[in-house]
């Protein structure tokens, strides 16, 4: 049984790799991967394959965080919601889902379209809101993120809206750590801290995280790598 888990564990690593992923990282969840898959009794009615995609599920949750982060919203309660990322890790889709999942429980929601910087990001956001019949703030015209964001926040309070979803625009990578991350200023009482997960896929959530001194300005604020989560 060794060498199909270690040629499975070798497609892995080079996968990731491919992907960017942080090489540290890639040695962490690969030797996991084949210690567990080598050590491990088979449970019963599960094939050795089924095992290891197993194992690699598990420890790919271990990575990004076992405990569900906790997202409290309630009806009549004004929360919001920023989705903060890097280029192209699903923060539009994100929102919306996010969006729907909360509808779907009762909850009045509103969705704000703060990219300005993505050409046709707000028709993106529309499009896919307006399959699941989700209402959708945006500006056109206006170059500013933060007053989309506050324009929008203003909007949904009068509409008694119980969650606004912020979207914003994509930062290339390099520029998540190289200290020029600038997100909307949107107000920070009665938001979700869920957590954070950098360039090279590590989950930062300590004050000695790689957004060090900034990370308070992330606060409120979800932060996912579709890439490496
Ligand atoms: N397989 C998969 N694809 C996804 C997921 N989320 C988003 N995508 C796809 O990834 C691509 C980028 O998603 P977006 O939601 O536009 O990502 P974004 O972070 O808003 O991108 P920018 O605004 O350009 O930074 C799209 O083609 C999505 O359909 C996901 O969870 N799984
Ligand atoms: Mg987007």
């Amino acid at each position: 049984d060794e060498k199909p888990i270690k040629e499975l564990v070798k497609d892995l690593q080079r996968t990731l790799l491919q992907a960017d992923v942080n090489v540290e990282l890639v040695l962490q969840l690969s030797r996991a991967v084949e210690d567990r898959s080598l050590k491990e009794k088979l449970p019963p009615g599960i094939t050795r394959r089924e095992h290891v995609v197993k194992v690699l599920y598990e420890e790919m949750t271990k990575f990004v965080g076992q405990d569900p982060a906790k997202v409290e919203v309630q009806p009549g309660v004004f929360r919001k919601l920023m989705l903060v990322g890097i280029q192209g890790t699903g923060k539009t889709t994100s929102s919306v889902k996010l969006a729907r999942f909360f509808q779907k429980r009762g909850l009045r929601v509103g969705v704000v379209g703060a990219d300005t910087y993505r050409p046709g990001a707000l028709e993106q956001l529309k499009q896919l809101a307006a399959t699941v019949e989700i209402p959708v703030y945006g500006e056109p015209g206006t170059k500013k993120p933060e007053d989309i964001a506050k324009h929008g926040l203003e909007h949904y309070r009068k509409e008694k809206t119980d969650l606004v979803i912020i979207d914003t625009a994509g930062r290339h990578r390099d520029d998540w750590t190289a200290g020029d991350y600038s997100s909307p200023r949107v107000p920070r009482s009665n938001t979700c801290r869920v957590g954070a997960i950098d360039k090279d896929g590590r989950v930062r959530q300590g004050r000695r995280s790689a957004f060090g001194r900034r990370r308070n300005r992330f606060e409120g604020q979800i932060h996912r790598n579709r890439r490496t989560s």
